[in-house]
């Protein structure tokens, strides 16, 4: 039997092991893919990037390895992202304990042995002290349920689940639906190469232009040399960022008209979440938010050439009510003739058909479609396992009442089970989430510790306490204008799925702190047995 079973090989589970070895504890992690990578092993599709400056998007644990990795890009692209998890692997000699091609299917907790036992799909049982959930937060892809898609006789793609051979679409018929960060970053690219691109839109998101580019050995040296100063900044920070540039602090309220429009424009020409994260009043105050909101529909406008189809790509929400999307040339793609939006709230998706895609305005016919329809976020990964804590209790029915947490990180009622910026009422999405997941190990790896130390072998959420966080989460929700939309933080995109703001928007940099502090005063709200 093991000490603890880590579910999933991305970011989180990887550091997570690497802090079980440090700690002396027997750890094997399971992972669905062939590969380590998580997010970055599915999410192939073309244009995939992350949207964090990668000198920032990184493991901050190890400076030799801060210092020896070489970011060329701003935000670097999907394979180079890759490619660094993997390095870490082998850096960390993390391999010889990752069971690969292996999706739990199952997880009970034994109470009378405080075990964990997990079945894979295989059928083979795996049990631990512990199980730690690193499944990711956006990791269980959603599958519209179309009328007739089975009947679709072309090729499917879906973003989140891409296949690893290239996929050719030249002089093809495609179309893709679905217009968050997935779709704006794979349609450019899609539309350069094939014959037709149909955009099915939704819903219009705010687009920043990423202005990513290459980072120069000069520049990379210069910040090489000030990263513990950025790590604290990270640290500092309501999202986690903030290092490399130095971001407006000043509410926008509080500026002339005159230093307003130097702020914006300033902010602007930096680019993605520079922008992003500039103007913090746009959380709680409406004009804020309408003066952040006019700017950025203002650019857009600039961007497009026919006014009529710029009237249906103009964002119109809260911003941040979604979440805002980093794009390298996504408006510019809908100046080519080769490129049309289908706007699905004018004339909605009827059903797929054996050709293509018939909605309220008839049929047109395609030769793929590419999905890019986002996922069953936070909770997704977590509820498609059978996990069954006290009194063989179903997290699935639990969180299908009320997706609780205490402090993102514990279940009541599932003793020993961790989520690793995995689930509800954690601040990951708000954030720079690898900072995130680091918070987080580091707080599971010292709880751990304390544990063996105390001789304790079980620990589980009070649900008082849990009650209390859900609150704290809440309230933290409720003194912002941002959210009470239709978005996948407050699962509105999941057909059936309760409707209640799922991540923590109190800051990074409040969660951490406040983690610390129940570490240091004694772990209150746990109880250990
Ligand atoms: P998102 O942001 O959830 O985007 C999914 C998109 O798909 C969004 O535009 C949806 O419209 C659209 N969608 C979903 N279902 C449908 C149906 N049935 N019909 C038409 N359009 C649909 O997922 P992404 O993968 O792009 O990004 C997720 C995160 O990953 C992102 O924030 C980054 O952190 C990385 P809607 O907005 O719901 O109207």
């Amino acid at each position: 039997m093991l000490d603890v079973v880590i579910v999933g090989a991305g970011f989180s589970g990887l550091y997570m092991l690497h802090k079980c070895r440090e700690l002396g504890l027997s750890a094997k992690v399971c992972e669905a893919g062939d590969d380590v990578g998580g997010t970055w092993y599915w999410n192939r599709y073309p244009g995939a990037r992350c949207d964090v400056e990668s000198i920032e998007y990184s493991y901050s644990f190890s400076p030799e390895l801060q210092q020896e990795w070489d970011w060329n890009e701003r935000y670097a692209a999907q394979p180079d992202i890759l490619t660094y998890i993997k390095h870490a692997a082998e850096r960390f000699d993390l391999r010889r304990d990752i069971q690969f091609n292996t999706r739990i299917s199952s997880a009970r907790f034994d109470e009378a042995e405080g075990i964990w036992h997990l079945e894979t799909e295989q059928g083979e049982t795996i049990s631990a002290r512990f199980f730690i959930a690193a499944t990711g937060c956006l990791s269980a892809p959603l599958k519209p349920q179309f009328e007739g898609l089975d009947s679709y006789r072309g090729e499917t793609y879906y973003t989140g689940l891409w296949p690893h051979e290239e996929v050719d679409f030249s002089g093809k018929r495609i179309a893709v639906i679905g217009t968050g960060s997935s779709g704006v970053q794979a349609i450019p690219l899609i539309a350069e190469q094939a014959a037709q691109l149909d955009v099915y839109q939704r819903t219009p998101c705010y687009v920043i232009p990423a202005f990513n580019r290459e980072v120069s050995a000069e520049e990379r040296r210069g910040l090489k040399a000030r990263y513990d100063e950025i790590r604290r900044q990270e640290k500092e920070s309501f999202g986690g960022i903030g290092g490399v540039y130095e971001m407006n602090t000043m509410p926008l309220l509080e500026m002339t008209e005159e230093q307003r429009n130097r702020v914006l424009e300033d902010a602007w020409a930096r680019g993605g979440n520079v922008f992003g994260f500039s103007f913090m009043d746009v959380f709680v105050s409406e004009e804020a938010n309408r003066i952040v909101g006019d700017f950025i529909r203002r650019k857009t406008a600039e961007r497009i050439n026919d006014p009529e189809l710029a009237a249906k790509l103009m964002p119109r929400g809260m911003v941040w009510e979604k979440r805002l999307v980093m794009d390298t040339g996504y408006y510019e793609t809908f100046n080519s003739d080769n490129v049309d939006l289908v706007d699905v709230r004018e004339t909605p998706i009827e059903r797929l058909t054996k050709n293509g895609i018939e909605t309220t305005a008839g049929e047109r016919e395609y030769d793929a479609i590419v999905f890019a329809t986002g996922f069953d976020a936070l909770t997704g990964a977590l509820t498609r396992i059978d996990i069954r804590g006290r009194e063989g209790a179903s997290l699935k029915e639990k969180w299908r009442q009320s997706a609780d947490a205490y402090l993102g990180l514990m279940v009541a009622g599932f003793p020993n089970l961790f989520t690793l910026a995995a689930g509800p009422r954690n601040p990951a999405v708000f954030t720079n989430v690898v900072q995130t997941i680091e918070a987080n190990v580091n707080w599971v790896a010292d709880c751990l510790a304390y544990m063996q130390d105390g001789g304790t072998r079980v620990i589980e959420a009070a649900l008082e306490a849990e009650q209390g966080w859900v609150s704290h989460t809440n309230e933290a929700a409720a003194a912002t204008i941002v959210a009470h939309g239709d978005s996948w933080y407050a699962g509105a995109n999941v057909p059936g799925k309760k409707r209640e703001f799922l991540p923590y928007l109190g800051g990074l940099n409040v969660y951490r702190q406040h983690c610390i502090d129940v570490a240091e005063n004694g772990y209150p709200g746990f109880i250990f047995h």
